[in-house]
């Protein structure tokens, strides 16, 4: 029988290896990939009809299996999409017709959600949209929304989790004319660089292990070891003064806290569904699963610098029990990310003047919160800090001894995923303000589908400036409460629903996600 004491030790064990990332004693059996060469997934701007505006941007997508070289001479078993991990680079135009086949070649039931795009429901990409092995499903919908880094990534019912961490995500453009005018790095692949972050558990035969804890079901899958765009180790060269970022927080539950090695300020311009009015900027940059942001970063000089994770202060969340230790510990590793190696080369500026940025990037039509014709409580939970996972009965003693989490139970609203319950039926047009109340001690992304919202407060505060834009992915603090509204534009569908979920994708697929109908 396990004891309290031995998931301890196993938990602190974890917690140790994790806190030396890519230095792993269970890796020493492989040669490690030193700075690599960071990988960019390929451009795809689909096959266009009719060349001229209205005509159909045609984009075909296959999953498939695949092996993936992370460690040298070592083959890894992974997924993909087009290739063997990950996906390409999709871009289109606001104001484009798409059209998306997507093919299943896989053995398992998958889908391919467009997380960050506004489209109808039957083309989003939900549970109700499964592609059965062998299948195909075509999604279709006219790109209505301003430039942005989105990205796509398999939603499949209960398996978002293992599916995603095999290989099934990928980075989504959209461009539009206004930000095209605007003096920004824009060469995908040479100053403008899509930056997945992922983490990742290995075995020593360089296997990707997805692992089965209860405490990965609890808190989330997190690895040891981390990937951008699917490369270890990874360095990028940076040819022009200016390199443009576009982060994305693709892992299935770590948060990453960014900075800068040397130091350095850098610039954010874009949320998660666009540019922000101006540059702000930052030396540090919080970004949980499936938060977008785009930065630029200062690469004028000679000297390498790196893109890493720094440690967040010990949590002030009062010690609750054995999951919150482990998830603290985690917070607190500081791991190297990416490196930049400027060529030297860039004579557009001398590094000692200001970086050159446009003062106005994008207008910004801020929503008053009197615009709302509701204000919708949306309740993120994990049982009730009962054994038995919070249904009635339990009680003090059991709160005390698991820590307030439950028996893993997550939940909206007291309610587990249910593919027959809607939790909201809203008329298209409505602006809604949801307040989304955390009861738990560990962060949730809180993740609406085709919206784009805007944060009304955080903690009864104004939105940090980070996230003054267009969002869809939100940071819900432990025991917090974040306030958004939004419009639920159409097109209406009386027959699906979209979602809404917590992003640490171990949380959705145990039911911590609930469904809204635009009608
Ligand atoms: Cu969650």
């Amino acid at each position: 029988m396990t004891t309290r004491r031995d998931t301890l030790k196993s938990l602190l064990a974890c917690s140790m290896i994790v806190a030396a990332p890519n230095a792993l004693g269970a890796m020493a059996a492989l040669a490690p990939a030193r700075g690599q060469t960071l990988k960019i997934p390929p451009l795809l701007e689909g096959d266009v009809d009719g060349a001229l505006k209205g005509g159909e941007r045609n984009f075909s997508l296959t999953l498939q299996q695949g092996l993936t070289r992370f460690y040298q001479d070592v083959d890894t078993s992974t997924w993909g999409i087009n290739g063997s991990y990950l996906g390409p680079t999709l871009r289109m135009r606001d104001g484009d017709k798409v059209r998306i086949r997507v093919t299943n070649n896989l053995d398992e039931t998958s889908v391919l959600h467009w997380h960050g795009m506004n489209v109808p429901a039957r083309a989003d990409g939900g549970p109700h949209q499964q592609i059965m092995p062998g299948g195909t499903w075509t999604a279709e919908f006219q790109v209505k929304q301003p430039a942005a880094s989105c990205w796509y990534h398999s939603h499949a019912m209960h398996m978002s989790g293992p599916q995603v961490y095999k290989g099934l995500a990928g980075m989504l453009i959209v461009a539009d004319d206004s930000s095209d005018q605007l003096d920004l790095p824009s060469e995908y692949g040479v100053d403008d660089i899509p930056v997945i972050l992922q983490d990742r558990i290995f075995d020593r035969d360089g296997n990707m292990v997805y692992p089965h804890r209860m405490e990965d079901h609890m808190i989330g899958v997190r690895g040891n070891t981390i990937l951008v765009n699917g490369t270890l180790n990874p360095l990028f060269h940076a040819r022009t003064g200016r390199t443009r970022l576009r982060l994305l927080n693709g892992a299935n539950a770590r948060n990453f806290t960014l900075a800068l090695s040397n130091g350095q300020s850098f610039w954010q311009i874009a949320t998660d569904c666009g540019l922000m009015e101006e540059p702000v900027e930052l030396t540090q940059l919080v970004l949980t699963p499936g938060e977008r942001a785009e930065i630029i970063v200062d690469t004028r000089g000679t000297e390498p610098f790196k893109l890493i994770n720094v440690p967040v202060p010990a949590s002030n969340i009062p010690y609750y029990g054995l999951f919150t230790q482990l998830l603290m510990e985690m917070d607190r590793q500081a791991f190297d990310i990416l490196t930049l190696q400027p060529s030297g080369q860039s004579s557009e500026q001398s590094p000692s003047e200001p970086l050159a940025l446009p003062g106005r990037l994008a207008h910004i039509d801020w929503i008053p919160a009197s615009a709302a014709t509701i204000t919708r409580p949306i309740l993120l939970q994990m049982g009730e800090g009962r054994g038995n996972g919070g249904g009635l009965g339990g009680g003090p003693r059991s709160r005390k001894e698991f820590g307030g989490w439950g028996g893993g139970t997550h939940k909206i609203n007291g309610r587990k995923m249910d593919m027959n319950f809607i939790e909201a039926t809203i008329l298209a047009g409505t602006t809604e303000i949801w307040e989304i109340a955390n009861e738990t001690p560990m962060i949730h992304p809180f993740h609406i589908h085709k919206v784009h919202f805007q944060i009304l407060e955080r903690n009864g505060m104004p939105p940090l400036p980070s996230e003054r834009g267009f969002k869809d992915t939100v940071n819900v603090p432990p025991h917090g409460r974040v306030k958004v509204i939004a419009r639920f534009t159409g097109p209406g569908d009386p027959m699906l629903p979209y979602m809404f979920h917590c992003h640490i994708l171990e949380h959705e697929d145990h039911g911590m996600m609930g469904q809204f109908m635009i009608v």
